[in-house]
């Protein structure tokens, strides 16, 4: 068969940009070579819907390990007791758990997009809130925080089925212990979607939602590090208080009801190369070294916040405890929007995103903010030392936008740069 040049001379240019640019979009990250191994590998041509051991089809003795191996490591990775290694996204891991836990109509309440929340936790554009009934809690207008008082107030008016704590763009730590005692108080159950932090959380530089949170979803591919990707997990399994029964009059096990809301559920054949890297990430993450990437991600995120606060911007809740940061512009300059900030950055080659801020004035296409992450740049190899560097690149480029020489300027320098932090060499 003919190469397709076409599409691999385009994966060509891709890796071009990636290697040469500044990466700060912080859903993002660089995968090890052998995660890409085991996503282009023969795994591909394996038809194994069901489980390990209990497959609808022949010849699933090799993926039944893979992914055995994929669900071990990730108890390992978390201490939790269950998990299902099959979502292809973390959005198809949390339709799993809608479909599974509540019937069509019922309530849930879900950290506001607008907020810092995530399309899957109810808003109306998505299957969450078309099929659902959505209520949401947000941030504080002085502080950017959230206030657990006030989400105890709302879940009581509106006696959600499901509770949803986790986020896209909120740059603190979330109190999974409070929203337990808040979820018990009104009879939900409390879904943590760690998609974000999931790294941080695994090694221990964040709280631990597993103790406290029924079920908790994420996705792999940010802060883990690993192939795009959604997994769930239980700390403990528990009987399903919806009162499912199997077919003996039992009542099933949350376990069973999220297998099968994945597939059948929502999901046909399950992606095994992608599961076997996974698998490969989980290994990874469970390394000391992955220990010290987490540190540095973290200490990178604090250093790159300060240093853009020096210099006039203003970072949503005050600054960060995890791997992002969301700035309001228009402490800076009124005339300066997430939109024009994204594509005056994409200019000079460093990738950020336009974002919502908490009660935005602006449309979404437009935003009156942008998102930074450091999990990508820490896999370059960059040091806090190096955040002032970034953040007088952005700061130059944003005061500049109009003066094409200037970022002409800056992407010849940011190329020259990311040079000593070889990607893929
Ligand atoms: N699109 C992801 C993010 O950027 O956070 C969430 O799905």
């Amino acid at each position: 068969m003919q190469r397709d040049t076409q599409i691999f001379d385009l994966i060509q240019l891709e890796l071009h940009r990636q290697q040469h640019g500044i990466e700060l979009i912080a859903s993002e990250n660089f995968v090890s070579r052998q995660v890409m191994e085991a996503v282009g590998s023969v795994l591909t041509n394996k038809y194994a819907e069901g489980l390990p051991n209990k497959r609808y089809y022949g010849g699933c003795e090799v993926v039944d390990k893979v992914e055995q191996l994929a669900i071990d490591r990730l108890k390992s990775l978390f201490g939790c007791q269950w998990a299902n290694v099959q979502p292809h996204s973390g959005a198809q891991a949390n339709a799993a758990v809608m479909l599974g836990v509540l019937k069509p109509g019922d309530a849930i309440l879900g950290f506001d997009l607008s907020h810092g929340g995530h399309l899957t936790h109810g808003s109306p554009v998505n299957f969450s809130g078309k099929l659902y009934s959505p209520n949401f809690y947000g941030v504080e207008k002085e502080t950017g925080l959230i206030n657990y008082d006030t989400v105890a107030e709302i879940a009581n008016a509106c006696q959600p089925k499901l509770m949803i704590c986790g986020a896209s763009s909120y740059s603190r730590d979330w109190d999974y212990k409070r929203l337990r005692e808040i979820a018990d108080s009104v009879g939900a159950l409390l879904l943590a979607d760690i998609s974000h932090p999931a790294g941080l959380i695994a090694k221990g530089k964040l709280n631990n939602p597993i103790p406290h949170c029924h079920i908790i979803t994420t996705t792999t591919h940010k802060t883990l590090r690993g192939p795009r990707g959604g997994v769930i997990m239980m700390g403990q399994d528990f009987p399903n208080p919806m009162g499912e029964t199997n077919p003996k009059g039992e009542i099933k096990m949350m376990s069973a009801i999220l297998d099968s809301a994945v597939f059948p559920g929502t999901q046909g054949g399950p992606l095994e190369h992608v599961i076997a890297a996974k698998a490969v990430a989980f290994g990874e993450a469970l390394s000391d070294e992955f220990d010290t990437y987490c540190n540095q991600v973290i200490a990178n995120a604090k250093a790159l916040a300060s240093a853009m606060v020096k210099r006039g911007y203003s970072i949503i809740s005050g600054g960060t405890d995890n791997h992002m940061m969301l700035i309001d512009l228009r402490t800076k300059s009124d005339e300066l929007t997430g939109k024009l900030a994204e594509k005056t950055l994409e200019k000079c080659e460093i990738t950020i995103n336009k974002n919502t801020v908490p009660f935005e004035t602006r449309s979404p296409f437009v935003t009156s903010g942008i998102r930074l992450g450091t999990s990508a740049i820490t896999t370059r190899g960059l040091k806090e030392s190096h955040m002032e560097t970034l953040a007088n690149w952005i700061d130059k480029a944003l005061t500049n936008h109009q003066n094409d020489d200037v970022l002409l300027e800056i992407k010849g320098q940011v190329k020259d740069f990311m040079k000593d932090f070889p990607l893929y060499g």
